[in-house]
């Protein structure tokens, strides 16, 4: 197409679309699967917007072959989808696999190999990890748990992602509580320690991760040759002014939000940064840990990035009793700087159209860790008022059509100009699907989903024509 702002990258570059199991799958109680921390959360009163779940979210499971069928009208050849942990272990553990689970999952991904093979390219297969218990043995549960999904779907899936947001889990789950398991000082009914939890969790899922990573180098990837990795969220975050105070206030928050994750799997151990303000809080990893990250990485930097904030140095000294992850920092953040936001809001309350900050993001990720292969494996957005809006209003998405040529532009910046070693981009989403604790009432799809109709019929937006065409080209 002509009007895609000169937006260039290079030949091989890959372009696909992303979903995530519970958010469009429904079936949560078909072929035996059991519940995840998602489902316990969403069925407790209070927890998610009208107490909304995925139970049906959009019927993924029973629409399969129509899914598919708009994949392939997208144009995309490279989709990444997760599997759903409690379809395969319902229990969560391997002593009980159930084999009717399995059985979509060998559906979807025979599809995507399929779309690969004809069409020479690979597909994305993310483990999601959504059921976190705070101690070792789930490292362990988990282990097995990759271990299984290599020795059966490995010949297919040759791009595995180990974690997907584990910040996420880490933050909104054990200190806020906001997510699934809910945790949090205070919090009912669950109760929980939002001052230490998030740590532990963190360190779980480093050492989970590093343990997945171990496995498939020792046992599969000779054979299978696939690339194995982690994918990470963040926001770019902006000084609010020039104030080498301020400077470092915003570079500490990068550190805390992207490197606590980021060091340990390509350094072997936190930021420095984080030690000198968590204390003991801050699990130690054991030498032996520090080896296996050492020997193990990830083969790729996974990174989902959405917005940016402005960050500050505080402006007043506070002193908390009970520190949480947010107080560690020791900044302020903010989406606005002399009465003006950073960028155009969206409806999510947490995202603001900032697309020169995700420039920023890349080259500052690949100044810290090297020349490793890097992905956007989502990236995205909700228009303000979208899910008010009627079927015809909301499929004319200029909002969305927009972020994604900006945002596209300024990656294609990163890489042409800047030579960040960026790989691929995926958009965020196939299609609208159940948003967490925000229910149905946010829509980031390049597909309308009508929760209304019986069939939840889809319908291509504005933005996913336009996406189709763009990707032609590659
Ligand atoms: C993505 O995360 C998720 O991976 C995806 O599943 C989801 O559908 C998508 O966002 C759109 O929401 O609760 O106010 O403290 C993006 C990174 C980090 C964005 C946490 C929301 C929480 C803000 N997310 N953040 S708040």
């Amino acid at each position: 197409m002509d009007d895609d702002n000169g937006i260039v990258f290079p030949k091989n570059f890959i372009f696909g679309a992303a979903t995530a199991s519970y958010q469009i799958e429904g079936g949560y109680d078909q072929d035996g699967r059991g519940k995840s921390i998602w489902d316990v959360f969403s069925h407790t009163p209070n927890k998610t917007k009208n107490g909304e779940t995925g139970d049906v979210a959009d019927d993924h499971y029973n629409k399969l072959e129509e899914d598919i069928a708009l994949i392939k009208s997208l144009n995309l050849k490279h989709y990444r989808m997760s599997f759903s942990w409690s379809r395969i272990l319902p229990d969560g553990t391997i002593s009980n696999i159930n084999k009717k689970g399995l059985n979509i999952i060998t559906r979807k991904s025979t599809y995507c190999w399929l779309m690969a093979s004809n069409q020479q390219l690979r597909c994305t297969i993310g483990i999601c990890l959504k059921v976190l218990k705070i101690n070792l043995v789930v490292v362990k549960a988990y282990s097995d748990y990759a271990d299984l999904c290599f020795s059966i779907f490995g010949d297919r899936v040759k791009f595995w992602i180990t974690f997907n947001e584990p910040w996420v889990t880490a933050v909104l789950g054990y200190l806020t509580g906001g997510n699934a398991p809910g945790r949090c000082t205070g919090c009912t009914p669950n109760g929980g320690d939002s001052s230490r939890e998030p740590y532990i969790v963190a360190h779980n899922q480093l050492v989970s991760h590093a343990e997945a990573m171990n496995i498939y180098n020792t046992k599969y990837r000779n054979n299978q040759k696939g690339s194995i990795g982690i994918t990470f969220n963040s926001d770019w975050f902006q000084a609010i002014s020039d104030d080498p105070k301020d400077v470092e206030a915003a570079e500490r928050h990068q550190q805390f939000f992207l490197g606590w994750y980021a060091d340990p799997v390509f350094f072997g151990d936190y930021p420095q940064s984080m030690r000198d303000s968590c204390g003991d809080r801050l699990p130690q990893f054991t030498e032996q840990e520090k080896e296996l990250f050492k020997a193990t990485k990830s083969d790729f930097f996974g990174i989902n990035h959405y917005t940016s904030t402005y960050v500050g140095a505080p402006r007043k000294e506070k002193v908390k009793e009970n520190p949480t992850w947010y107080d560690d920092i020791n900044v302020f953040t903010s989406y606005e700087k002399d009465g003006k936001l950073i960028g155009d809001k969206a409806d999510s309350s947490w995202l603001y159209v900032v697309p020169w900050g995700c420039r920023k993001l890349m080259n500052w990720i690949s100044k810290r860790y090297g020349s490793v292969p890097i992905y956007i494996t989502e990236n995205g957005v909700d228009a303000p008022g979208e899910s008010d809006l009627s079927i015809s209003q909301a499929v004319d998405d200029d909002f969305r059509l927009n972020y994604l040529k900006d945002y596209l532009k300024e990656f294609s910046n990163a890489v042409m100009i800047d030579k960040v070693n960026i790989k691929g981009y995926y958009v965020w989403s196939l299609m609208d699907n159940f948003e967490w604790a925000d229910g149905y009432s946010k829509r980031f799809g390049i597909t309308y989903v009508d929760y209304k109709s019986p069939d939840l019929k889809r319908t291509i937006k504005k933005s996913g024509r336009w996406y189709a065409e763009f990707i032609k080209n590659y």
